[in-house]
């Protein structure tokens, strides 16, 4: 495949204005006719040939004004309509095709997902519908017109609003026209058609507008879709206040699919959800759910304005609109629930997911340079490290230029398709300040470590900071320049900050100091004590921060930060040392003892304290970093099963110093009433089953009783996961009893099956791999369901242990299953292949046969375009 490159980008030749679909729904003759309005773009090249984009098309006829086109004027193919010599004016074209949506497994395009006809065309599936310019810098003006029988699809939905109902006379078919005012590129077209149950509302933005509001869900789950509709009420309020985004059309509708290749689609006016971010109530969705679904659906909204109205001038932007959406998301979540608790979440997303892509051969820049297939970058570098460099851009300018310059971004971008130099230009006039060297973020890969040494000196009351930063090299970018690095700060005393007091033009006021440099020495004056530095407050960069305090420092910064996040962070970094030196092979466990004695005094004297006042930040701190975590930051020669084991004794010897304490405060937090989404509850119910896994590991006996007795008594599915996920630590014949029980409770709830399946996919033991085989068989699952596929197999590729088996048959298993899923979802198999991301850190044993397992994969005939770049270039 050809590699595309950035400074490649051309404007297009011709322009569409308007687009008239005209589709006719069937289950395997879908007909589209599409009239296009072309213009040459003024822009572009004089005279140059019009080349539309096809995926597997068919065409079936074809007219320019009108007039059908001579087969001596065009060349076509399913992936291209060529017409050499088109007329040097504006015109239109014609063009009818045929497509089978039932037999589209790709999920890419128009297809069906259980009976309802569906589309997800982002990245580039509109082509799959129709010939066209399938690029976001072509923006039109769409009216659709969708007919379809009856009886099989009640409800027809498209983008924009609709402008007309009716019957055809004398047979069984209906149609709906559709029209959307604002001009949008056609990865935002969407249809819906299917027979569908609804909820809906009435909204009225804050500059009085009526909208009328639906989730679409299939038939018989309306009741559960209530609180997506909640949850949309809440975040359209907050983008009004907060970002004075009002919403622009007469209806937003949200539909849920079970077939659904990532979370959800932004569709102008029309979103396009996977059911597992729309459908909740108590018994069927978690805590977590209820989290995730809240975000997601705020996501989705925000796009409208970020990413829709304004949207990408090429793919290499994708960041203009994934990170500055996944920013807004997480400050939407941040204002409904507790600040700093979601922010440690998101950081731990952030270093297992983006710290440990850019840690390997899939690392690539917040805007990538090059790429073969698009759909392959939608990755936590985009999305999450491109939340975090908004975030940095925010601590850097201030709130007032911030918002400022986003409020010019909207006025001026409005309407167009944007690159990240116009958005910085905003940022760059809002503050006055010079942007250039802060935007190295988007072009340079890999995770900067910053070291700091401090030095107090008592009798000139100075305590002077050093500061180092490095980038280690990454696939295509050997060598590294320092990145702009905001560290928020503090000097903890005895009785909690000490005033900072310095001359250096680094410091940049209110606790920020600015490193922008390879390094920087900072001295802050009148320290009337020896201090502890508590640097990176608030995880202020994405960053890897080396500073070397010794345990007893640490614990004091846990104790008296006025930092929560640093507060949290000061107990992980206890851990993350001595599980780092535990978990290397012929390490000595000595130290890991005196560690665990460590923290489990200091747990158990902060939850006989104050961890009531704050559940929510209390099961935050009492979660180890994971086994994956620990391997990441060993970095090389990683044994897994070493690893493991260090986690393993050090939860276990933390859950044993805990035990007394444990009856009496998991009756104190039980909730009362009934379930609650809130996140009060769902902070007690998270502490409440972080001690359930803590006991598991302590005490295998008396924790399965724990479990069997939840599992029994809860009235919500949050409980009944956490505890059948805490029995899947105790082997034996107790926990197979409970995973039985669990899948009849919960037969024909698919969703909820899906996480019977992860949890069962997840347990570290050997015959992991064959219980996950035989799962392959069970009803439940299928490999033509990409929530199935990451259930159980997505699932077991995250078990460290058993994926990176020595004997290799963990990766034979994933690998053939990614070449037997290609051939019918590339995406869910190029996903699934992506979890070989960090093989090249293990021990040289592991290294080869993944190597080999990739090398299979590699080698296979006819692989798509998806898998093959994922398997080249984790093998380069
Ligand atoms: N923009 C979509 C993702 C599309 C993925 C294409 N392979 C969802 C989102 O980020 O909101
Ligand atoms: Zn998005």
């Amino acid at each position: 495949a050809p590699l595309i490159r950035l400074e490649d980008y051309r404007p297009s030749d011709w322009l569409i204005d308007t687009v008239d679909l005209d589709i006719s729904l069937h289950p395997q003759k879908t007909r589209v006719r599409a009239l296009i309005a072309l213009r040459p773009n003024p822009e572009g090249q004089p005279g140059a040939p019009l080349t539309l984009d096809g995926d597997e098309l068919a065409l079936k006829a074809l007219s320019l004004d009108g007039k059908p086109l001579d087969a001596s004027a065009f060349t076509v193919t399913p992936q291209a309509l060529t017409i050499p010599a088109p007329p040097p004016h504006d015109f239109t074209l014609t063009i009818e095709t045929e497509v089978d949506p039932s037999a589209n497994t790709k999920l890419m395009g128009l297809y069906r997902s259980s009976k309802v006809y569906c589309t997800q065309c982002e990245a580039d599936g509109f082509r799959r519908i129709t010939y066209f310019l399938d690029r976001p810098d072509v923006m039109s003006v769409y009216t659709v017109r969708l007919e379809a029988a009856k009886a099989e699809a009640p409800v027809l939905l498209s983008n924009g609003n609709l402008v007309a109902t009716g019957e055809m006379p004398g047979s069984d078919r209906h149609f709906a026209v559709w029209h959307d005012p604002h001009p949008k590129p056609a990865y935002l077209f969407a249809l819906v058609g299917g027979a569908l149950d609804h909820v809906r509302q009435d909204y009225v933005t804050a500059d009085g507008q009526k909208v009328e509001l639906a989730v679409y869900v299939e038939p018989g789950k309306a009741g559960r879709a209530g609180w997506a509709l909640d949850s949309l009420v809440r975040c359209m309020r907050w983008d009004e206040k907060v970002f004075g985004r009002n919403y622009d059309l007469d209806v937003f509708n949200v539909v849920a699919v079970s077939d659904f290749n990532m979370g959800a689609m932004e569709n102008k006016g029309l979103n396009i959800f996977n059911d597992k971010y729309v459908l909740a109530d108590p018994q069927t969705a978690t805590d977590g759910d209820y989290a995730a679904i809240e975000a997601i659906i705020a996501h989705e909204y925000f796009h409208n304005w970020t990413g829709n109205r304004i949207t990408c001038r090429d793919w290499f932007q994708l960041c203009l609109k994934e990170g500055l959406t996944v920013f807004r998301d997480q400050e939407f979540s941040s204002d409904e629930r507790s600040r700093p608790v979601k922010r440690i979440a998101d950081v731990r997303t952030l270093r297992s997911t983006q710290f440990s892509e850019d840690a390997g051969p899939l690392a690539h820049p917040v805007r990538p340079r090059a790429y073969k297939e698009i759909n392959n970058f939608y990755t936590p570098t985009v999305y999450e490290k491109g939340a975090e460099v908004i975030r940095m851009l925010k601590v850097m300018i201030g709130d007032d230029a911030f918002r400022r310059g986003m409020d010019l971004y909207f006025e001026r971008c409005d309407g167009t398709a944007a690159t990240i130099e116009e958005f910085l230009a905003c940022f760059a006039e809002s503050s006055g300040q010079d942007l250039a060297h802060f935007a190295r973020w988007y072009e340079q890969a890999g995770t900067p470590t910053i070291t700091a040494s401090g030095r107090y000196d008592a009798a000139a009351k100075r305590y002077t900071l050093d500061l180092k930063q490095s980038t280690p090299p990454t696939p295509g970018q050997a060598e590294k320049l320092p990145v702009v690095l905001p560290i928020r700060l503090g000097l903890v005393g005895a009785l909690g900050d000490l005033p900072l007091q310095t001359s250096s033009n680094a410091y940049a006021g209110d606790g920020l100091v600015v490193l922008d440099d390879a390094a920087l020495s900072i001295t802050f004056e009148e320290v009337t004590e020896a201090p502890t530095p508590s640097l990176m407050r608030g995880f202020s960069a994405p960053a890897r921060l080396d500073l070397d305090l010794p345990d007893a420092a640490l614990l004091r910064l846990f104790s008296t930060d006025s930092d929560a996040f640093n507060r949290w962070q000061s107990l992980q970094t206890i851990a993350v040392r001595a599980l780092v030196a535990a978990g290397k092979p012929g390490s000595n466990q000595q130290a890991l003892a005196a560690t665990a004695g460590a923290l489990g005094a200091a747990f158990d004297g902060f939850l006989k304290t104050d961890a009531l006042a704050d559940p929510a930040f209390a099961a935050q701190v009492l979660r180890l970093p994971s086994p994956a975590d620990i391997a990441r930051e060993i970095g090389r020669d990683v044994d897994p099963d070493a690893v493991f084991a260090a986690h393993r004794s050090l939860s276990a010897a933390i859950g044993e110093a805990l035990l007394g304490n444990l009856p009496g405060l998991r009756a104190a937090l039980a909730t009362t009433g009934p379930y609650r989404p809130d996140a009060a509850s769902a902070g007690r119910r998270a502490l409440r089953n972080e001690l359930l896994g803590l006991a598991a590991l302590a005490e295998p006996a008396e924790g399965a009783r724990l479990c069997e007795e939840q599992f029994a008594a809860a009235d919500n599915l949050t409980d009944r996961l956490a505890a059948l996920a805490a029995m899947t630590l105790v082997p034996g014949a107790r926990r197979e009893a409970l995973i039985d029980r669990f899948a009849e409770a919960y037969a024909g709830e698919p969703l909820v099956l899906d996480k019977w399946l992860m949890a069962q996919a997840l347990i570290p033991e050997s015959e992991t791999l064959e219980r996950v085989k035989r799962l392959m068989q069970h009803p439940a699952f299928s490999l033509g369901n990409p929530n199935r596929v990451r259930a159980l197999i997505g699932g077991f590729a995250a078990n460290l242990t058993q994926f990176n088996r020595a004997d290799g048959e963990g990766y034979g298993f994933v690998s053939d299953i990614v070449i037997a899923l290609d051939r019918s979802n590339p995406q869910v198999a190029s996903r699934l292949l992506g979890s070989f991301k960090s093989w090249r850190m293990l021990e040289p044993g592991r290294r080869r046969l993944a190597q080999e397992a990739l090398g299979t994969v590699a080698r296979t005939p006819n692989l798509s375009r998806d898998v093959a770049d994922i398997a080249e270039r984790a093998l380069a």
